[in-house]
């Protein structure tokens, strides 16, 4: 051990890669803690991560056996920080699992965001600012600053001030929440340091160091102006495959066809090759990218988990790059060329050990789609949605859509949910309905996109990353019908994806739907616009952003 060791509970859920990343970025180095005899009793610094459910994390400190010696670590005056659930955990209970008892540390319960205003799970950027005059700068929380969170259960502000504890809290849509908690030696943030870019690491680094108030973050903050609430995320995103010379890059499709028009070869140009994987996700979050989300376009052919060329990326990636990583292609239960069976639960659990955050699940939704809707609509508990989403929490789980628009004459004409667009069809038709695919829209499903995502919420799923072919590489800015009605269909968060060319496009999807978060690919790789162009457009036109240097 040396005096840069710091101990963090792992309780093996979840993505701990990026707490390790982050740690060694800040100079200090980890021994892991899977139950109280690997090290507790000398412990200075312990940091108690997690994700996911309430009552899946207390049971989990059940069964190691740390309840008790967590509370004498804690009686004994050592400092110990709680992220995300390890903040839940403190309390004495929440109403995602009821009766189930927590470590009691806050005298205080958690209950469920109303979603009747709002998505929810609370998924994105938001404040944390400290409530109490002389506690400005409570370990480097800046009020100005944008911390990401993602969780569905809040704690109520009046209660934890009630216990003498000091609180920095977040808005969302009204409704007030706990966003970081102080006490003597306890210190927890609902939000994600290791997730939350510069502001973040500022964080960790005052708590590791234990400046408990920090005077650079005081001295940044006098005069700074403060916009409570959630951000509008700006996400990029990189599809990625191997090209015709054996080189993994991140290409882009108009309408998802990735290769370079030729007039010549028959069997088409290149794959488009437009930069590598892990410099340009660097590129992007210095950029100010709230998340950075990587598409493994190739994934349905079959190759062995362990040699899946992402693994090797979200390594890297998770290395430098300190927002939110999503990984999504492939997942799914799989065969090695061996013979050995892999359920989709593994694979997932294989990206988060490598740094993913979340993963975003395309062709086996709607597959699982189709199940259910011919089961009579009965959950099994089997589907890859569902049972990731049970060990990581639905926040893990994305849905990654990819519809093609249908024209009908009438809404009579097909079964499907129909809209009436104001882009009329070849024909001059005024109906439309939006086809699922699988396999990269190779294949066509005969079930609609409101289905598919209406059933993924049931599954549990937690966000929908919703693509559409018709849009996807043209420029022509996102489809706006389709985006407001999976908005109106569920109360998960929605990433509007396909069709950004230019900053105006973020937007007017911004001010005419109601979607949580936008995403750019081919404006960003060719180069035409910086994230931040789009973030300071934005921000020009009233809308609240996160600004990566605060
Ligand atoms: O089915 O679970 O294995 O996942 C495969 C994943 O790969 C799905 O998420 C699917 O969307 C994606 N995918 C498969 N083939 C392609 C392709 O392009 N040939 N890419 C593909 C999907 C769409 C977006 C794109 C936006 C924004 N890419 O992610 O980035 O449309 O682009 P733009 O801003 O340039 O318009 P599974």
């Amino acid at each position: 051990m040396t005096a840069n060791t710091v101990y963090v509970l792992d309780l093996e859920s979840g993505n701990l890669r990026s707490l390790q990343n982050a740690l060694a970025k800040l100079g200090y180095d980890v021994k892991w803690i899977k139950t109280p005899e690997d090290g507790l009793d000398e412990a200075q610094i312990l940091l108690f991560p997690g994700v996911g459910n309430f009552g899946h994390t207390v049971a989990n400190l059940r069964r190691r056996g740390f309840v008790e010696p967590l509370k004498a670590y804690i009686a004994s005056g050592r400092r110990i920080m709680g992220i995300c659930v390890g903040l839940q955990a403190l309390f004495t209970g929440s109403t995602e699992s009821p009766g189930v008892e927590g470590l009691g540390i806050i005298p205080a319960q958690l209950e469920k965001f109303d979603d009747s205003n709002k998505s929810v799970p609370h998924i994105g950027w938001n404040s944390a600012a400290v409530i109490d005059e002389d506690k400005q700068g409570l370990y480097g929380l800046r009020p100005d600053s944008k911390y990401y969170y993602v969780h569905s259960y809040r704690a109520s502000v009046a209660a934890v001030v009630a216990a003498g504890w000091t609180v920095a809290t977040g808005n969302y849509n009204g409704e007030e929440f706990v966003g970081a908690v102080c006490k003597d030696n306890v210190f927890a943030t609902q939000f994600h340091p290791e997730k939350s870019g510069v502001a973040g690491l500022k964080v960790l680094r005052a708590f590791l160091e234990g400046e408990v108030i920090s005077k650079s973050a005081v001295e940044a903050a006098v005069g700074a102006v403060v916009k409570p609430g959630l951000t509008k995320r700006v996400i990029a995103c990189l599809d990625v495959r191997t090209n015709d010379d054996g080189d993994l890059v991140v290409t882009k499709g108009d309408q998802y066809d990735v290769r370079e028009k030729s007039a010549t070869a028959s069997t088409g140009g290149q794959v488009r090759n437009l930069g590598k994987p892990v410099e340009m996700a660097e590129r992007y979050y210095l950029e100010g990218a709230d998340e950075v989300t990587f598409l493994n376009i190739t994934s349905f052919r079959n190759c062995p988990l362990v040699d899946t060329p992402m693994l090797e990326i979200l390594r890297k990636t998770s290395e430098t790059v300190f927002v939110p990583l999503t990984i999504g292609g492939g997942i799914r239960d799989i065969v090695d060329p061996d013979g050995t069976k892999i359920s989709a639960l593994d694979v997932a659990s294989t990206y988060f050990r490598s740094g993913a955050d979340k993963v975003s699940i395309g062709s086996d939704a709607v597959f699982a789609a189709e199940e259910f809707y011919a089961n009579g609509e009965k959950l099994t508990g089997k589907t890859a949605m569902e049972t990731i989403s049970r060990a990581y929490g639905a926040q893990a789980v994305v849905i990654s859509v990819d519809p093609k628009r249908v024209y009908v004459d009438s809404p009579d004409a097909t079964t499907h949910h129909v809209i009436k667009t104001a882009t009329p069809g070849p024909n001059g038709e005024v109906y439309a309905w939006y086809q699922c695919t699988v396999k990269g829209g190779r294949e066509t499903r005969d079930m609609d996109v409101i289905q598919l995502v209406t059933a993924m919420e049931k599954m549990g799923a937690g966000e929908i990353l919703l693509n559409c072919i018709n849009k996807d590489g043209t420029n022509s800015g996102f489809d706006l019908e389709l985006i407001q009605d999976v908005k109106d269909a569920v109360s998960i968060p929605v990433i509007a994806s396909s069709g950004a060319g230019k900053p105006d496009h973020f937007l007017e999807v911004f001010e005419k739907t109601t979607t949580d978060a936008a995403l750019g690919a081919g404006m960003f790789h060719r180069g035409e616009y910086k994230v931040s162009d789009v973030k300071q457009y934005l921000s020009e036109h009233g809308l609240l952003v996160r600004n990566e240097l605060e």
